[in-house]
């Protein structure tokens, strides 16, 4: 085989700790991860552009099929196109929450007090429009993605986990359906839009609501093995 078809490998040792260090960083990272709530009611105070590049470049760093990175990330700061985007979305919602939705699925929403209303949509600084690239499209030929919504998803997780810990909150909204995206922002024919993420302060009033997580034993399943030594 031609050398040039040869994978290129560098060496990577990762980043190591101390037992009792990996302990405590899992412990606090777990308890910093758990103070994340999903907020509805931002102020419009404005963010540095950076903290939001630097807040993306984190979620550009997720693994991906093949390393394609089949995600585009649209940054909205402009109040006309945001007055749309929230105008197209009320349109949905309203069809939605008057004869789309199921009655069970009505009433699974009710904890969160979701209506059709969409202000945050114009009130939070930034609307972050997280695009899937179903293929990609270079000098007009199609190549294609793999496990292109796992991949989104991940790197839409890691965007989650910045945002928290740049110190800002965030919705992963879900309008439905959600192609008026696609025409608003004017993307291209490979891109699908995946989630609507507005993202800021929380208002000075902002509540959550009063919810638990599962505890473990309702997430963790083990199959230890009769070997198994405790470390
Ligand atoms: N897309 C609607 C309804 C909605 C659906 C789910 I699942 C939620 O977790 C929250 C809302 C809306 O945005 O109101």
């Amino acid at each position: 085989m031609e050398k040039d078809n040869q994978p290129n490998f560098i060496s990577y040792r990762g980043v190591r700790y101390p037992k009792a260090e990996m302990l405590q960083r899992s412990r606090e990272f777990y308890q910093f991860m758990n103070k994340r709530r999903t907020v509805r009611d931002f102020s419009d105070k404005l963010i540095p552009e950076e903290i939001i590049e630097n807040i993306i470049l984190t979620a550009s760093t997720a693994p991906s099929g093949a390393h394609k990175q089949p995600w585009t990330f649209c940054v909205i700061s402009d109040p006309v196109i945001k007055k749309a985007i929230r105008e197209a979305a009320e349109k949905e919602e309203h069809l939605n929450y008057h004869g789309r939705m199921s009655e069970e699925w009505i009433e699974d929403l009710r904890p969160f007090g979701t209506d059709w209303q969409k202000p945050f949509l114009e009130t939070a600084p930034y609307l972050i429009v997280v695009f899937k690239k179903a293929y990609d499209l270079v000098k007009g030929e199609k190549r294609k993605n793999y496990y292109v919504n796992e991949s989104v998803g991940l790197a839409t997780g890691f965007l989650l986990a910045a945002i928290h810990y740049a110190g800002l909150v965030a919705l992963t909204h879900t309008p439905s359906p959600m192609n008026f995206l696609q025409e608003i922002l004017k993307r291209p024919e490979n891109e699908r839009p995946f989630l609507l993420i507005p993202v800021g302060y929380p208002s000075d009033e902002a509540e959550v609501p009063n919810i638990d997580r599962k505890v473990l034993g309702n997430v963790l399943v083990y199959y230890h093995g009769k070997g198994k030594e405790k470390t």
